[in-house]
């Protein structure tokens, strides 16, 4: 049996599935729905599996990650899984030392911040991305007409950690960079677009339907220094899988000044944080692009009518758009009840 027989009223055979219908430009009946980080600490089943294996480990162990994916799918009956995996594991799988500190984030101890250093960083052997692909494969084999989602951290986010060393508010000394060694960023940027565009293409090739970008700290950024450092180097990035022909979304955070040079990097679908009204975000994307968001994290937590009334709001500045999947506006807090996001997903699906 697989997890789409559990969920027969998600689709019809030989349909696309919603999710890939929204992101190709069509209104399916009901809105799909699915949240960033569903798998994850919010759920006690993924608390329990974690226990005694490293973050990065559990990521690498094609078992445990395809029972991470699955468990949210199988829970809230959400339109898609998203694979289980980190942004920084492609840096960990090219040799990089690079941990994932509990409560933190990644981190490393020698951070990448000269030309040096930019010029040590490994290449990554593709064979290193077997785990990567086994994962994958047995997580669609299970998931049956459910799309699973693939993704990436692009290049800005991902040096962001490189040369901060780990997480970080501003990304200071990630921008001092930029604008003090034009060559060296480049060459920081053009490894992370290389490593990041072969970590999503080994999960599409090996089955995934859909793929997204996180550019998470890229609402750090001016709109001139995205559009003229960064942007490229995402478009560099999703060179690796335009061929491989699934829809692709682009994320950040704080990124209401960005999202037409977001949707220019050659997207299908950008994501929208929880500042700006999504029909304002369509006003800034135009008509060609699918809209992602962007209930406010903040509200899983207030009483249902709240969260309700909030949800309809969402919902009817969607409308504004070509097509719409609901989402959050980030990640699903660790702290959420996940009675929540079941009952959000089956709002939504009764929505028409
Ligand atoms: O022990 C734990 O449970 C560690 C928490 C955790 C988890 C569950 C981390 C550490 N990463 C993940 C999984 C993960 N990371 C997923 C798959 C789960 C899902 O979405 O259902 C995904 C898509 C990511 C992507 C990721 N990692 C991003 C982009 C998304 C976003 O939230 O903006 C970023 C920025 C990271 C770095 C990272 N890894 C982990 C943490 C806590 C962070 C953020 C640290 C920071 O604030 O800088």
């Amino acid at each position: 049996m697989t997890l789409h027989d559990s969920h027969p009223s998600v689709v019809q055979r030989n349909d696309p599935p919603a999710l890939i219908r929204a992101l190709r430009g069509d209104r399916p009946a009901t809105t799909p729905v699915w949240f960033m980080r569903q798998a994850g600490r919010s759920l006690p089943e993924y608390r329990e599996l974690r226990v005694g294996t490293d973050m990065l480990d559990a990521c690498l162990n094609p078992e445990l990650a395809s029972e991470i994916t699955l468990q949210p799918v199988r829970r809230h009956g959400v339109d898609a899984g998203i694979f289980f995996s980190d942004i920084v594991i492609p840096v960990r799988l090219s040799g990089v030392d690079v941990r994932i500190v509990a409560g933190r984030g990644p981190v490393l101890d020698d951070p990448v911040r000269t030309a040096a250093d930019v010029a040590a960083l490994p290449p990554l052997d593709p064979a290193a991305l077997a785990p990567i692909r086994e994962a994958v494969a047995l997580t669609v084999a299970q998931l049956g007409a459910t799309p699973l989602i693939g993704f990436a951290g692009a290049p800005y986010t991902l040096a962001s950690y490189l040369v901060e060393g780990g997480p970080s508010k501003e990304q200071l000394k990630t921008r001092a960079l930029m604008h003090s060694d034009p060559e060296t960023w480049t060459a920081l940027l053009t490894w992370c677009a290389g490593i990041t565009g072969a970590f999503l293409a080994a999960q599409i090739e090996a089955g995934a339907s859909a793929g997204q970008l996180f550019d998470s700290w890229a609402g750090s950024l001016s709109l001139a220094d995205y559009t003229a450092h960064v942007a490229p180097f995402s478009t560099l990035a999703l060179d690796a899988v335009r061929e491989l022909d699934v829809p692709l979304i682009h994320f950040g955070v704080g990124t209401g000044e960005l999202l037409a040079a977001m949707r220019d990097v050659g997207v299908d679908a950008v994501g929208v944080d929880w500042r700006l009204p999504l029909d304002e975000a369509v006003r800034r994307v135009g008509p060609d692009v699918t809209v992602q968001g962007n209930i406010d994290p903040a509200l899983l937590r207030a009483p249902w009518p709240v969260l309700e009334a909030h949800l309809v709001d969402v919902l009817r500045r969607g409308q504004a758009a070509r097509a719409h999947v609901l989402n959050l506006g980030h990640g699903v807090p660790p702290d959420t009840d996940p009675t929540v996001l079941t009952r959000i997903v089956e709002f939504v699906h009764a929505h028409a």
